[in-house]
């Protein structure tokens, strides 16, 4: 997809997020059922109201993704009234119709997985209700279904992953088995990490995917798979797990099985979450890829901007960088997230 728009800095999200919840404390505001006097189910209290619909609480990057949505919602003055659809793409839809007969004024959402959206962000559109996607892409051809994206690269996260791999295995004599633990099954992240992460290791032939399958994105599905791929691979060399979640069950795979992680295999992730760079600081993972999920600032001024008829662009990127062991000591006592 040719992307243009702006890319934003962590650091310019995370000032933004100071300043904000400076300015309007730091309660969450959680599934504020208004309602509100005004029955176009406005506030009534003349602020913006946001319908949010949040994929599930599946892994830290989501945890953190919340609260930043929370949080920058309280800081804004923008009523939120959110859903969260435990991993499930029909509750999705159903929040998505709930807010549209509440007629909220912007609806914003992290779709689960790519495709199945059309018809109820049509039913928006001909409610006249503009929809933000945050974190994760839909793959509808028809862009005018929604006003803008915020959100990470996916498939240069996967790149990056893929390229400090070739470096790191360059004088590698013979193959290198690699397995790979992907995401949701049908989600952006996990489609296009797969993506990026195969086109970079390409450039080295010694470097195979000997296994891939989904975790599902949590901690409990990255250790049942990682348990299964250490019964079938006798030589596992490398695991790349499309996040830090899936990661940390692995770990407990991994060394039930009497092989030591970070050294026996090497483990690259991608997210940085707390507990990520911390298994990465200890030695146990060997690279992460970041992924910020402080959206919520910058998704803000964008409902605003959107509400004012104020022209946004098409894709908002946040700007992420990667870590190796030594820059996740480096960089863990002002980890946000
Ligand atoms: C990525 C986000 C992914 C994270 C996972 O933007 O959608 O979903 O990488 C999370 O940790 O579950």
């Amino acid at each position: 997809m040719a992307k243009t728009g702006i890319t934003l800095t962590r650091r310019g999200l995370g000032a933004m997020l100071a300043v904000g919840l400076l300015a309007g404390g730091l309660a969450g505001c959680g599934n504020s059922d208004t309602g509100g006097d005004d029955k176009s189910g406005g506030s009534g209290n003349g602020k913006l109201v946001m319908g949010f619909s949040q994929v599930g609480a599946e892994s830290g990057w989501r945890t953190a993704n919340t609260n930043s949505i929370k949080e920058s919602a309280t800081a804004a003055g923008i009523e939120l009234k959110f859903d969260d659809a435990q991993g499930k793409q029909e509750n999705q839809i159903k929040a998505l119709r709930n807010f549209i007969q509440q007629k909220v004024d912007v609806i914003a959402f992290s779709p689960v997985v790519e495709s199945g959206w059309d018809t109820v962000l049509k039913e928006a559109k001909d409610a006249k209700i503009p929809v933000i996607l945050t974190d994760r892409a839909v793959d509808s051809a028809d862009k005018s279904l929604y006003k803008t994206f915020i959100g990470s690269d996916f498939v240069k996260e996967g790149k990056l992953a893929g390229e400090w791999l070739v470096k790191e295995k360059a004088s590698a004599a013979g193959p290198v088995n690699i397995v790979e633990l992907q995401g949701t099954t049908g989600a952006a992240p996990a489609n296009d990490r797969k993506k990026g992460f195969a086109e970079a290791i390409a450039a080295n032939p010694n470097l195979k995917v000997v296994a891939s399958q989904s975790g599902d994105f949590t901690r409990a599905g990255g250790k049942q798979v990682m348990e299964q791929f250490l019964k079938a691979n006798p030589k596992i060399d490398v695991l790349f797990a499309h996040n830090d979640d899936m990661g940390l069950g692995a770990l407990e795979a991994i060394t039930a099985a009497g092989k030591t992680p970070g050294k026996d295999i090497t483990i690259i992730t991608v997210d940085a979450v707390k507990d990520g760079m911390q298994a990465l600081a200890d030695g146990k993972f060997n690279f992460i890829a970041e992924c910020s999920p402080l959206l919520g600032p910058q998704l803000m001024d964008l409902a605003k901007k959107v509400k004012a008829g104020e022209e946004v662009p098409a894709r908002v990127e946040t700007e992420e960088t990667t870590f190796t062991q030594e820059q996740a000591k480096a960089a863990l006592p002002n980890r946000k997230y």
